[in-house]
């Protein structure tokens, strides 16, 4: 005997057709319903390109449903009958269709589960049944068990823990090649006549075209330029995106990880972190290629392993901190820092030339690698003290990957140390002379990195030495710390004076601009 028609509820980033919410299906009696919905491209002002990106694909995954047999009621963010909420949605499917069982799976961002769960508290007429979203490969469950008991949560040895889980890169019970890790051997500076691979093209078909022109007419004022726009909206496209970077990018990943070159936003990057966030590319698949790639003697391990760690170690870690935390998490601000975020973050109109290339890049792709948002973009917010709370904002505004699981941890912990070291065991603040050796953006910049002070001097190089100086009662008993600190006592008073008056001066000058 069959069981009653159910609804299945497809969020934005549930595109993914073995969802545990489609699992158990019944195409001829089954519902689908997905909608268009202005609360969730406002919540934040996502950039334009992000909205095109996750309206096109969708639309495009609806298709896809349909295609299947499934029934699909569509709900576009410009129909008359668009109600304005998943809940009114819902409500009025079920009441006409007279399905009593709404399945969803469990939102990624805490906001929206709140919602729903306050929803499914309301409502106990239907069955309302939330279920785990088992597309990531640590449950909530494992990661709080994991995280029971131990003071500091490094991410290395909950990676290792799922190396050996799933079997990834392992060899007779040990790390292939005998270490876990081969980052001494990555993050080398980019040769100035290396040639950077080219990226796939997706050109917008009808669907995207449409969307486009939603977005313009609703969304026209929000951050962000579509002149560039070219993210992967469907799996065959995401599957092209993960071919190229294998066949093009992988065996250089490790290398390269951290270089950053002027007007070269991709380098040997994948692309990737819009199609999996999505559900058009499963984690492990991504982890599998990349994997098999090694074992064909195709790419060498240090690249497969750098890459790898990033999607099995830091991407599942990051998520497993977010649902341990929240809500408190989100307001963390262990350095006290409050400085409101200046105007150049969006307009790009700044002198420091490597936040300008970041900032525009970031407007121009909705994209900037992992190295610009957190030694360029990230850096200069921690050495200048600005608010984690408006911070956390820009980046859940501006980046087409952008969702709040991933996007806070990565903000306050990693960036920010607003989480005062649970996650990283030093701030990562760094003078210029890090952004001179891993790029050549000093070389187009009206300020001189080898400057400590003055008008002149690079304000990367002030910044670091005056952050060290505020917050040396919080810091300088940091083990890691223990050269800077050093350093910054054999200082002569006058040196430190005017490393402090150089900052002071920069940041009043941050204050008045608007
Ligand atoms: P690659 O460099 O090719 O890396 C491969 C994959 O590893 C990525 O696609 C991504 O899935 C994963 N990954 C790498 N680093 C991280 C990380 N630190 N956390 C989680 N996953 C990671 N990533 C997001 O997906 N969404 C965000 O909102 C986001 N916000 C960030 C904010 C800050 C301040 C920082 C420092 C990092 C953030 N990241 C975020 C992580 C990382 O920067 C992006 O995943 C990466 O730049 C995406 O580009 P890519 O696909 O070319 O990545
Ligand atoms: C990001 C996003 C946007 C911009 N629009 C929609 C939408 O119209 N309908 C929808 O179901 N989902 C959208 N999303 C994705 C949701 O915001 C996402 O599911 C939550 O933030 C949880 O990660
Ligand atoms: Fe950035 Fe300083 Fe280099 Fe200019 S000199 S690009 S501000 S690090």
């Amino acid at each position: 005997m069959s069981s009653p028609p159910c609804l299945r509820l497809i969020l934005g980033d549930q595109l993914t057709p073995d969802i545990s919410s489609l699992r158990d299906m019944q195409p001829e009696q089954d519902l689908i319903l997905m909608c268009e919905l202005v609360t969730e491209a406002t919540y934040v002002h996502h950039h334009k390109q992000k909205l095109v990106l996750v309206l096109s694909a969708m639309r495009h995954f609806a298709r896809q449903l349909r295609q299947l047999g499934f029934k699909v009621h569509y709900v576009t963010l410009d129909s008359p009958e668009n109600s304005g909420s998943f809940f009114t949605e819902i409500e009025s499917v079920l009441t006409r269709s007279g399905c009593r069982h709404a399945v969803l799976t469990e939102p990624a961002e805490y906001r929206l589960l709140q919602q729903f769960r306050h929803w499914q508290q309301q409502h106990p007429q239907w069955q309302v049944e939330i279920r785990e979203d088992d597309r990531f490969l640590c449950s909530h469950d494992k990661f709080r068990h994991w995280a029971q008991g131990r003071k500091q949560l490094r991410m290395e040895y909950f990676y290792r823990q799922l190396r050996q889980e799933y079997g990834i890169l392992m060899e007779q019970g040990q790390p292939a090649g005998g270490q876990w890790n081969f980052d001494r051997e990555n993050r080398k500076p980019l040769p100035s006549n290396r040639v950077m691979p080219t990226q796939p093209r997706f050109t917008p078909d009808k669907i995207t075209l449409d969307v486009i022109r939603l977005v313009e007419s609703r969304f026209g004022q929000h951050f962000g330029s579509l002149e560039s726009l070219n993210h992967a909206v469907t799996r065959e496209q995401a599957l092209l995106q993960l071919s190229h970077f294998l066949d093009n990018s992988l065996p250089l990943f490790g290398d390269y990880q951290d270089a950053m070159r002027q007007d070269e936003p991709w380098l040997h990057h994948s692309l990737l972190s819009t199609s999996i966030n999505l559900g058009l590319l499963h984690p492990l698949e991504v982890i599998q290629a990349a994997q098999e790639r090694w074992q064909k003697g195709q790419a060498p391990l240090n690249a497969v392993e750098g890459f790898i760690r990033q999607i099995l170690g830091w991407r599942e870690y990051v998520r497993g901190l977010y649902w341990l935390h929240m809500p408190e998490y989100a307001s963390r601000n262990y350095l006290n820092a409050h400085r409101p975020l200046p105007a150049f973050f969006w307009s790009a109109d700044t002198e420091l030339n490597c936040l300008q290339q970041c900032i525009s890049q970031t407007r121009d792709y909705a994209y900037a690698h992992h190295i610009q948002r957190l030694m360029v973009i990230g850096n200069f917010c921690l050495l200048a003290g600005l608010d984690p709370e408006q911070v956390s904002r820009w980046y859940l505004e501006v980046y087409a990957d952008a969702y709040e699981w991933v996007e806070l941890p990565n903000v306050l912990g990693m960036v920010l140390f607003a989480d005062g070291g649970e996650m990283a065991s030093k701030p990562y603040a760094a003078s210029g002379a890090y952004i001179n050796r891993m790029s050549n953006y000093c070389k187009h910049c009206r300020y001189d990195v080898r400057r400590r002070t003055g008008p002149d001097a690079c304000p990367f190089n002030y910044l670091y030495w005056d952050f060290m100086a505020r917050h040396a009662s919080l810091l300088s008993q940091n083990p890691r710390l223990g050269l800077t600190y050093r350093q910054l006592r054999n200082m002569d008073e006058e040196q430190q004076q005017a490393l402090q008056q150089s900052a002071r001066i920069f940041l009043m000058s941050l204050d008045q601009t608007d």
